[in-house]
């Protein structure tokens, strides 16, 4: 097949699932056009099949706003006319479902299908406030195809915009043999001389990630355990989780290591990932940690208990209960043997459920259905 993809293209989940699964595609024979304002994260290599296609705004003093939506419509349609798409398929709704419907009307009489996969906060968030609802809603229902990440979010679909039948729910993936255990490095050795344990956290430091509650449970953890706390990941609540270590007397404890490219070298030393999300529709950093071994605790009321089995690879508990976080963080990493059964658990649920080559052949199947509808 001929496909295009659209997303977000810097850090952040929807993108690295797109450019992923681009990259995941042309390995199984497909070719692939990327086309965004810049090169989607993790698009790290040569390929011959992969195109890049760069959206350039045009500047006009009577623009305020530089009118991206519509450089990228009229870019997809280019790239789908020249290069015979069959499908052009937006990650996030706003905006590409929206600018994939625009490219599709503007080319008349082809048979261009759109799908759209959605991620999370394009509809719990943006799709939800007032000002997108309808805009949202009509380019999800303007779509060929729609998928969720999760069953979560596809009940979240149905919620916000009563768009129930529809979606069909395509879970985010992983290459286990670029996320594994690897046990311990020089870095962790270096981190960690007198064996503490170490705890990890990695977002883009957005308000609904719940930084505060990422630093109370580490305290309390801290306090029964000795432990080093890594941040990976850059946003707006960076300057405040760095007031709050220092307000703890932590800064010794906690490493800022910013935006990291290859996290599959640093997730394998932690013991334990902490996602007390407000939002969560997947949760790809998870899964991530898990396939290195990694047990997870998160929040129940978010897409994180289809990923994290609780009780097994992990613990799901409610919304800001630090507290029992922390007491089960202590009782999972103060008990060895119950460590390495969770740690065991996480990687084979994992490679059993998302691994790449069991859900993009999903993808494939999906694109197939939509393409053979009339
Ligand atoms: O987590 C974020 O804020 C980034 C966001 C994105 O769109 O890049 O992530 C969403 O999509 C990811 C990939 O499907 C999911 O793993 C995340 O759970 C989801 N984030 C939220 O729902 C908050």
């Amino acid at each position: 097949m001929n496909i295009g993809i659209t997303c977000h293209p810097v850090t952040g989940g929807s993108g690295v699932v797109a450019s992923e699964l681009g990259i995941a595609l042309v390995e199984r024979g497909h070719q692939v056009h990327l086309i965004s304002y810049d090169l989607p994260v993790r698009v790290d290599r040569f390929m011959e099949n992969l195109f890049y296609h760069q959206v350039d705004v045009a500047v006009y003093p009577l623009f305020k706003y530089p009118p991206y939506t519509l450089a990228l419509s009229a870019k997809l349609a280019e790239v789908a006319k020249t290069w015979h798409l069959d499908l052009l398929h937006a990650h996030y709704a706003i905006p590409h479902a929206t600018c994939c419907f625009l490219a599709k009307a503007m080319l008349k009489d082809s048979n261009l299908k759109v799908i759209t996969t959605l991620h999370g906060t394009d509809i719990t968030l943006v799709g939800s406030e007032k000002s997108f609802h309808q805009m949202t809603k009509f380019s999800i229902e303007s779509s060929d195809g729609v998928t969720c990440v999760s069953d979560f979010l596809r009940k979240e679909v149905c919620k916000v915009f009563n768009i129930c039948e529809e979606p069909r729910v395509i879970y985010n993936f992983i290459d286990i043999e670029k996320y594994k255990p690897n046990g311990c490095t020089e870095f962790k050795k270096k981190l960690t001389p007198r064996g503490e344990k170490i705890i990890i956290h990695m977002s883009n430091f957005r308000p609904l990630k719940r930084i505060d509650d990422v630093i109370d449970i580490f305290r309390l953890i801290r306090a029964g355990i000795p432990s080093k706390l890594l941040l990976i990941g850059e946003g707006p609540e960076l300057a405040v989780a760095r007031e709050k270590v220092a307000q703890y007397h932590l800064t010794d404890d906690v490493v800022f290591l910013g935006n990291q490219e290859n996290v599959e070298n640093i997730l394998p030393i932690g013991d334990l990932l902490l996602l007390p999300s407000e939002h969560e529709s997947f949760g790809l950093a998870a899964l991530e940690a898990l396939a290195c071994g990694v047990p997870v605790i998160g929040t129940s009321q978010t897409g994180i208990p289809e990923v994290v089995d609780d009780g097994k690879s992990g613990f799901v508990l409610p919304l800001g209960d630090t507290e029992t976080m922390a007491s089960k963080g202590i009782e999972l990493l103060s008990n060895e043997r119950m460590h390495r059964e969770f740690s065991e658990h996480a990687r084979k649920s994992v490679s059993e459920r998302f691994r790449d080559d069991i859900i993009v052949k999903q993808y494939e199947d999906y694109y197939r259905e939509i393409l053979a509808k009339k």
